[in-house]
């Protein structure tokens, strides 16, 4: 199945089990039927699971979305890509270059985080499908996540690069996601305001 990338953007979740303090299918499941518009199953960090446990969940989380019909995109792991017949993969500056992604998957979606105008300059834009800009905000989500970069990150790309697919991430909630997208983005990312909200539904509703 193909997906057209900028409306699969709007409201895109990621999750690993390690930002779950229930079970992790019942929340994609509940974020899939408040209308998120992609997942991303992104395993990682402290406390994730590694190996075949991360395959199985992988294969549950993989159904979810199949079943949903939104796109499932893997964080950073090529082999978890083939297994589960992934629609895509995202990957950040130090991971597996873009170059050989695209040449591995030539029809998949590919997505590639940029905080700053380096990163950018080091990055072969034409071959990916979209971009993540950030920390927007700051975030206690991802231990090792660079200094926030504001609003300011996604008005720059927007004018450098005006029709590119842009995804805000970073502290993203429901009170600052209009404004991730009146500053250009057509999207925003986001995982704690969903795994930890009290009620999914009102959380991706009002995001
Ligand atoms: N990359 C940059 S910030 C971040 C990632 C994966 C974490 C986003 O989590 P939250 O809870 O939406 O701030
Ligand atoms: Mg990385």
């Amino acid at each position: 199945m193909s997906f057209p990338i900028k409306p699969s953007l709007r409201k895109y979740f990621i999750m690993g089990s390690q930002n779950c303090d229930r079970d992790p299918a019942e929340i994609l499941e509940a974020a899939a039927k408040a209308g998120i518009t992609a997942f991303q199953y992104r395993e990682k960090g402290p406390a994730s699971l590694t190996s075949n446990a991360k395959l199985e969940l992988g294969k549950q989380l993989r159904a979810i979305c199949k079943q949903y019909q939104i796109p499932f995109i893997v964080n950073d792991d090529v082999e978890l890509v083939e297994l589960l017949d992934a629609d895509g993969i995202h990957v950040g500056q130090d991971d597996q270059s873009v170059e050989e992604l695209r040449l591995a998957f030539p029809t998949k979606i590919i997505g590639l985080s940029v905080s700053n105008m380096d990163e950018v300059e080091r990055s072969p834009l034409d071959l990916v499908d979209y971009i993540g800009a950030g920390p927007i905000f700051s975030t206690t989500t991802k231990t090792d996540a660079k200094a926030a970069v504001g609003l300011e990150w996604i008005q720059t790309l927007r004018t450098q690069f005006p029709t590119l697919p842009i995804v805000g991430i970073g502290g993203i909630n429901t009170m600052n996601a209009s404004s991730v997208l009146q500053a250009g983005a057509d999207g925003v990312s986001f995982i704690s305001v969903v795994t930890q909200a009290e009620d999914i539904a009102v959380a991706i509703e009002e995001i």
